[in-house]
């Protein structure tokens, strides 16, 4: 039995979950509130000493950080799906996955962190926090990607890879926090399409749909 550790509002957490959907796999999915502090529990931290989520152990294999989670989804369980089979392909992939864990991640992280904690635990006295859309480091984040998207398909290509689920996983928060999708329509188209995945769809919860 393979289960996923993870929340279902977590945007990596999300990642995990879509994947295994998409794939057809058979996980269990057992909550770890990491917003009420569960992820620090001793006992979850003998599994991630990093107390986020997601974690997937299969058997006696324990694994964390969400894109490392969603390449052994596709190549240990899901017979290669969503990941090219030759090497430069490959690397492409990698390369945007290394992308969002280096840049993406963290720079959408610290950009939406106060208005999302706000709408995670709404207080009905707090005005909402303006997201900075315009950071500059933020901006050339979403110009890269935005270029990679303008040809209309999917972030490696045509068609749809690991990437778009590992990419996709922040812009979760998007739709709440007021991304400014006019001002980037590749972004926004991508996004579309990502919409009419049912694996990803399916993922969607509040307080972020
Ligand atoms: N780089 C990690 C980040 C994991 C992460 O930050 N998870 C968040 C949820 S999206 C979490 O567990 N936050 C709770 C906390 O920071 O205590 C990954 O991609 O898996």
């Amino acid at each position: 039995m393979t289960t996923l550790y993870t929340t279902a509002v977590s945007a990596n957490g999300r990642k995990a979950l879509a994947l295994a959907r998409h794939l057809g796999l058979d996980l269990r999915v057992e909550t770890v509130h990491v917003y009420r502090g569960e992820g620090q529990a001793a006992a979850y931290r003998t599994l991630n000493p990093w107390g986020k989520v997601p974690t997937l152990v299969d058997g006696d294999f324990v694994l964390w950080e969400s894109n490392a989670i969603l390449v052994y989804l596709s190549e240990h369980l899901g017979g290669g799906a969503l990941s090219p089979p030759d090497a430069r392909g490959r690397a492409d992939l990698l390369r945007w996955m290394f992308w969002e864990s280096a840049h993406w991640q963290p720079t959408l992280s610290r950009v939406l962190a106060p208005r999302v904690a706000q709408l995670l635990f709404p207080s009905p006295d707090a005005a909402p926090t303006p997201v900075p859309w315009d950071d500059r480091e933020l901006g050339a984040l979403l110009a890269v990607l935005g270029a990679a998207l303008e040809a209309g398909g999917y972030v490696c290509g045509p068609e749809l890879s690991l990437a778009d689920f590992s990419l996709a996983g922040m812009t979760t928060y998007f739709a709440a926090t007021g991304f400014p999708g006019q001002e980037h329509p590749a972004i926004a188209a991508w996004l579309g399409r990502m919409s009419a995945v049912p694996a990803w769809a399916s993922t969607a919860v509040a307080p972020w749909t």
